[in-house]
């Protein structure tokens, strides 16, 4: 099964999923089997890796190494940047920065990304990237040079999903930038959910297992976590945040 199977197959059951972004500056390579091990103990549902900017020239030897301990978790590439693309992983999403109106982020690095994805014959999975205001200037938005959403406006949101639907992306990502200090609001994802049927990843600032089932209950898909599992003495904190996520049956 592809692994956009996989996703489809959680959003056609009504279920949610929980992914944890790993960014390769910031876990040391001898530290990724202790994290691992943590991951698949706390019953995550995939691995991203990416950042806006990457300064660690060792990126496919790392996503090779998540890989190797990552059992059956699929590791999906997060590009911030052509640089970004190795045939290590699973799949990777493709992204247009549809929030933003630049050019090179819309289409231009795709562009320049496409040959190397073909050679590397991984899986690709349509990504609109919508960056949605969070309160301060995020690096997500520095890099994209384009202005977020606004987070007071959800009938902007929604007319942005629909068109990226149009379009025929497979996934929406809401995003409101790492380390952000306003997660994406509820009432833009219920709006987005009640007008778009592909699955929505919600990430960004998204700093406790509470706040997850509440963009859950909004009608995330996949939410996605940085930055917290990183500052955290809680040892039970993935598996709180998973059993979160999963809860939305229960
Ligand atoms: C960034 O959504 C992710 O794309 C994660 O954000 O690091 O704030 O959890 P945080």
């Amino acid at each position: 099964m592809s692994v956009h199977d996989s996703l489809i197959k959680i959003y056609n059951n009504q279920d949610a999923g929980y992914w944890v972004l790993i960014d390769p500056d910031k876990l040391p390579v001898e530290k990724i089997p202790g994290f691992m091990d943590q991951l698949i103990k706390g019953e995550i549902d995939a691995i991203l890796i990416g950042g806006s900017l990457i300064l660690n020239s060792e990126f496919e030897y790392f996503v090779g190494e998540v890989k190797k301990h990552s059992d059956r978790i699929p590791v999906i590439l997060f590009p911030g940047s052509v640089h970004q693309v190795t045939p290590k992983a699973d799949a990777l999403l493709f992204l247009s920065v549809i929030s933003g109106r630049q050019a090179h982020h819309l289409i231009g690095n795709q562009v320049l990304a496409a040959p190397l994805v073909y050679r590397c014959g991984i899986e690709t999975i349509a990504t609109a990237y919508m960056l949605i205001d969070s309160g301060r200037q995020t690096a997500a938005q520095f890099m994209s040079g384009s202005m977020p959403l606004p987070r007071n406006k959800p009938d902007l949101a929604v007319a942005h999903a629909l068109a990226a639907q149009y379009l025929g992306f497979k996934l929406i990502y809401l995003e409101g930038g790492s380390g952000a200090d306003l997660s994406v609001p509820e009432e833009i994802i219920s709006a987005v959910r009640k007008t778009v049927d592909i699955p929505i990843i919600v990430g960004g600032g998204i700093i406790s297992p509470e706040v997850a089932a509440a963009k859950v209950a909004a009608g995330a898909t996949f939410i996605v976590t940085g930055n917290v599992l990183e500052k955290t003495d809680d040892a039970d904190l993935i598996h709180k945040f998973s059993s979160a996520v999963h809860s939305r049956h229960s």
